[in-house]
């Protein structure tokens, strides 16, 4: 028998009357906070970055994200979204309270959980009747149960008159504002009551499937999903190795094995960066208050991952060593320093080693990235042909869509020696070779003399 509270918040948000509050306005909480505002739903934000929220009021969004301002400037106009500074305002006024602050690695590679539990120490402290509270962040194993409902559950009765669920974020960052009405969304629920109150909250913001599981289902399919890819990743990189070492176009190795029904050979490349594929492997492997697990193949890929950008710089000192020079007495100009393509998020990003290496070998390192101000100590430019210009190597790291139309005769015009090192495989290296430039890159047959 379903209570009286539970029903009115039910009624609250299927009229889409239910006021929801988000915790944390970064690349999960803001485009959350807006598609929900856009969907008709009047939403609070609220951010520990006071400068954020000013931006923010003004029309300005933090992080390059395709259609995200415009959204923000539709909210602000119709009023559906405001912030406020204190999260004790926004929980008070709030019917929905949803949290997407950061679970970041410590320095140790341990889920630091800090953002999370000073959110949760300030709910257990407030009053929760009449709430539903969904956690959007990244967790490790057992940490709802463990951490989240003993907080809320200090002052009120789980599924009585305070409702919670575990709805873990799905977002791709640069497809964020589209992807999120579309890409199914998965509820995690201890109780059947949490669990249809958060069904009914996605579907009206949503078009895509909302599965609901147990919420320990819940927590390990977020980070799985991410590990999958982690590990496919790792595979494409090592058979890129391989493809060295045979002397054959791992692109090409790539299409032929695609046209099988039930194979996806994933693309090699520089490393991997980002917010969620170098860190969620660690969160899988490290239950909430439990020891970390072994596993062999899982912390294999990530080492494979985190050694890529070690091989990149021993491709630009062969480039180098091709026409008599080092890494020490050379100029290297940088394309893209963003962890993928289009973004301006340089978390993780395999630049920032690949920079620090060829400046601690005495490079002079000069960088151009459209989308961020981040260099990682190397010069940095404002046109992308000054990162060309004069430079012993021109080396692509991200492969964002301003470098796409550059042509390969003007690369070569410009550079003081002729090496191009293409970590993403945006040019043709067939081309490229046929015009005498010394092109170098992952999974692609190596010089000959
Ligand atoms: N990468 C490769 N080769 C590939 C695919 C990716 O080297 O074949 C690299 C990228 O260059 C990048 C990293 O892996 O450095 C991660 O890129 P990604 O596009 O796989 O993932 P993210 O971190 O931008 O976003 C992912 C999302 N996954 C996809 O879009 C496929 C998203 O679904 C998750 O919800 C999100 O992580 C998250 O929040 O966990």
């Amino acid at each position: 028998m379903m209570s009286e509270k539970y029903r009115y918040l039910l009624e609250l948000i299927e009229s889409k009357r239910a006021k929801l509050g988000i915790i944390g306005l970064g690349q999960v909480g803001l485009p959350t906070a807006l598609s929900f505002a856009d969907a008709g739903f009047s939403v609070t934000g609220n951010d520990v970055n006071k400068n954020l929220l000013d931006g923010l009021a003004k029309g300005a969004i933090p992080f390059e994200e395709e259609g995200l301002a415009d959204l923000l400037h539709k909210c602000l106009q119709n009023n559906k979204f405001h912030t406020v500074e204190r999260t004790e305002e926004l929980i008070r006024e709030c019917d929905v309270i949803i949290v997407c602050v950061p679970t970041p690695l410590t320095e140790h590679v341990r889920p630091d959980m800090s953002y999370l539990e000073d959110i949760m120490q300030i709910l257990a402290n407030s009053f929760l009747e009449g709430k539903l509270v969904i956690i959007e962040s990244s967790i490790p194993p057992g940490t709802f149960e463990d951490m989240i409902l003993p907080h809320l559950q200090k002052k009120n009765m789980l599924g009585d008159n305070v409702w919670a669920a575990f709805v873990p974020e799905r977002l791709a960052p640069g497809s964020a504002t589209r992807e999120i009405r579309t890409t199914p969304r998965v509820i995690g629920f201890h109780d059947i009551a949490s669990g249809h109150l958060a069904q009914s909250l996605y579907k009206k913001m949503i078009s895509g499937q909302v599965i609901t599981t147990d919420v320990r289902i819940a927590e390990i399919s977020k980070l799985v999903e991410n590990t999958y890819r982690d590990v496919n990743v790792a595979l494409a990189n090592e058979v890129s190795l391989i493809c060295e070492i045979y002397g054959i176009d791992f692109k090409e190795l790539q299409t032929v094995c695609n046209s099988h029904p039930r194979v996806n050979l994933h693309s090699a490349g520089p490393g991997v960066g980002g917010p969620c594929l170098p860190k969620d492997p660690y969160l899988l492997l490290n239950p909430h208050g439990g020891n970390t697990i072994e596993s062999k193949i899982i912390q294999h890929a990530r080492n494979v991952n985190d050694s890529m950008p070690r091989r990149v710089v021993d491709l630009i000192a062969s480039g180098l060593s091709f026409h008599g020079k080092s890494l020490s007495d050379s100029k290297i100009g940088i394309w893209g320093v963003a962890y993928k393509a289009n973004v301006s998020d340089t978390r993780f990003s395999p630049a920032k080693m690949v920079i620090s290496e060829l400046i601690r070998q005495g490079s002079h390192v000069i960088v151009f990235d459209p989308y961020t101000q981040e260099s990682f100590g190397g010069t940095k430019v404002s046109d992308m042909w000054g990162a060309v210009e004069g430079s012993d190597a021109l080396v692509i790291i991200t492969d964002h869509n301003t470098f796409r139309n550059a042509d390969l005769d003007s690369i070569k015009s410009k550079l003081s020696t002729p090496v191009v090192v293409d970590t993403r495989r945006m040019f043709d290296g067939n081309l490229a070779r046929s015009i005498s430039l010394t092109y170098l890159a992952i999974g692609y047959p190596g010089l000959r003399k």
